[in-house]
């Protein structure tokens, strides 16, 4: 067993998950499934045991919701919670809100891989006259924070790692070797980047990783946050396969 102990979970499935949507920040709801999947999971947490000292989130609410409800079952409602634009989901730029299969069977399936799951390569920007550039842009949960001049405006998961990571090692680790017990509810793609880094993840490996939505997984982690156990989902291996297979499968034309 390592020194420490870190719980993450990308939040149930969405509204726009259910739809098939590109959504990145887009601050869509959860689903009703999303919901059971999100009060499963703190069950499943409270089945183990788990209590924490302190939660990190994301600025959308499908991550927040999902920590709420995984919280609510684990009787921790007051756990002190962060809540930083770093971990939000990556910025699917003029992707988002488009259908990933509608996407795929325009651009071709390929293509669609390519924006989905390529390292570097970044989707086309979300132009100003793109439907959700107000709502986004103008959100005033982000006045200030990301500044102007950081506000992506796309991301590749290349991207999301360069100011995810930041966070990670310098608010995440520190408490982490305070000896504090976290727990991470984030996003698909923003987990992936962490996942990357602590595993040493090549370029071409993260890109098969697709993580289910509302399976809470563990990370053990030694004195120099090297894992010495690495992703270990709560949930039984048959049903976490099949819910990745299903992630990544949303890229398919129908
Ligand atoms: C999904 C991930 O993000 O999409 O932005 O559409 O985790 O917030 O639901 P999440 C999105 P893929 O990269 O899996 O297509």
């Amino acid at each position: 067993p390592g020194k420490y102990k870190i719980v993450m979970i990308r939040h149930g499935e969405s509204e726009w998950n259910q739809k098939n949507l590109f959504c990145g920040w887009f601050d869509a709801d959860l689903s009703d499934k999303g919901r059971e999947e999100a009060v499963a999971a703190g069950k499943a947490l409270k089945a183990e045991g788990y209590t924490f000292d302190v939660a990190h989130t994301s600025v959308l609410k499908r991550a927040q919701i999902t920590l709420n409800s995984v919280l609510k079952e684990i009787g921790q409602t007051d756990l002190p919670t962060n809540k930083t634009w770093r971990l939000n989901e990556r910025h699917y730029g003029g992707l988002t809100g488009l259908n990933k299969a509608e996407t795929a069977a325009k651009y071709g399936e390929a293509q669609v891989q390519i924006w989905r799951r390529s390292f570097d390569v970044p989707p086309p920007p979300m132009e100003k006259d793109h439907p959700y550039y107000e709502t986004i842009v103008n959100d005033p949960r982000y006045a200030g924070d990301p500044k102007p001049e950081e506000f992506p405006m796309f991301e590749s998961l290349k991207l999301t790692i360069e100011r995810t990571l930041p966070y990670w090692n310098d608010v995440i680790v520190p408490q982490i070797k305070e000896g504090k017990r976290i727990i991470i509810a984030a996003h698909g793609n923003s987990l992936r980047g962490i996942v990357k880094h602590l595993d040493g993840l090549s370029d071409a490996a993260i890109m098969e990783l697709n993580l289910p939505t509302g399976i809470p997984f563990v990370y053990e982690l030694d004195e120099d946050m090297k894992p010495t156990d690495s992703m270990q989902f709560l949930g039984d291996e048959e049903t976490v396969k099949k819910a990745m297979a299903a992630v990544a499968a949303q890229g398919k034309a129908k």
